[in-house]
């Protein structure tokens, strides 16, 4: 999964205009590079970050999910709020990846309303704006399996088919270095849950604390986390450098070392050791 950022660039001169032929432009970048899905967002969700007025964000990743859409693989936008989650499933989105797993007003009632839209619901302890200020769990792994759970529960309450959703830890969104960690080394865990699931771990914080690197050096443990993610059962990488990753993904599969139930270097391992 690539991710495509519309959000202000505030070197830029040219007005939104140009942030959307700019993100359309790294969305087809992306598919070159052998993105499998394309993830759309117009809220900035790094720590301390205020979401925009619902004007803003609609305005932001519509018109680039228009001409995702053409594109001809899956389009996911990165959203939570009701009448962003109609109004791009009514301009053709398949999934819709909220990292407030469907909690806001109304966000339950707009993805039940479209029957074949994927969903991707994703764990986080508070918002944005304050979730790194003191991160607390009896046990985050029990504990952000519980969630998901009770999310999962509440969504087929909705009418939602358990079928379409794919379940994320959410890895730095309202956690400690230890807790990301703790989550990371026992993420097969989750697969319990009986869903795929999605790692994002691209460029994150708690690689920059692990290998002193800034936001901008950290391609090199991105691929290295997806890779780990991978192994440990996640089925989705969500990530910005997708052709490294893309590269990392065909010689690690050819290891078959395994990763998920279902992936192919599973099925690798499968044929060569019955
Ligand atoms: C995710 O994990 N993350 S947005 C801070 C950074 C770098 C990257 C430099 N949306 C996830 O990518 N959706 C985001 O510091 C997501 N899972 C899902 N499903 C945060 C992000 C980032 C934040």
């Amino acid at each position: 999964m690539g991710i495509v950022n519309v959000t202000p660039d505030s070197f830029s001169d040219g007005g939104r205009h140009a942030d959307e032929a700019a993100a359309c432009l790294h969305a087809e970048r992306l598919l070159a590079q052998g993105a499998d899905i394309l993830d759309i967002g117009g809220e900035s969700t790094r720590p301390g970050s205020q979401p925009p007025p619902v004007e803003v964000e609609l305005a932001r990743v519509l018109p680039v999910v228009r001409q995702a859409v053409t594109l001809g693989v899956p389009v996911s936008v990165d959203t939570s709020r009701h009448e962003v989650i109609r109004a791009v499933l009514d301009a053709g989105a398949d999934i819709i990846n909220d990292i407030r797993a469907l909690q806001s007003p109304g966000a339950l009632a707009a993805a039940a309303a479209h029957p074949r839209a994927g969903l991707c619901l994703m764990h986080m302890q508070g918002e944005p704006a304050t979730m790194q200020i003191s991160p607390h769990y009896d046990d985050v792994v029990v504990d952000v399996a519980g969630f998901l759970a009770q999310r999962m529960a509440v969504a087929e309450t909705a009418g939602i088919a358990a079928e379409r959703i794919v379940l994320d830890p959410g890895y730095g969104f309202g956690k400690t270095l230890d807790h990301n960690l703790m989550l990371f080394r026992r993420q097969r865990e989750l697969t319990a849950l009986g869903r795929p699931l999605l790692a994002g771990w691209s460029r994150k914080g708690t690689l920059g604390q692990l290998t002193g690197r800034p936001a901008g050096e950290r391609m090199v443990p991105s691929v290295a986390a997806a890779l780990a993610a991978v192994a440990l059962g996640a089925r989705v990488v969500r990530v910005h450098d997708v052709a490294d990753t893309v590269d990392a993904l065909k010689v690690w599969n050819s290891a078959g070392l395994g990763g998920a139930p279902g992936c192919d270097n599973n099925e690798t391992q499968r044929r060569t050791d019955p």
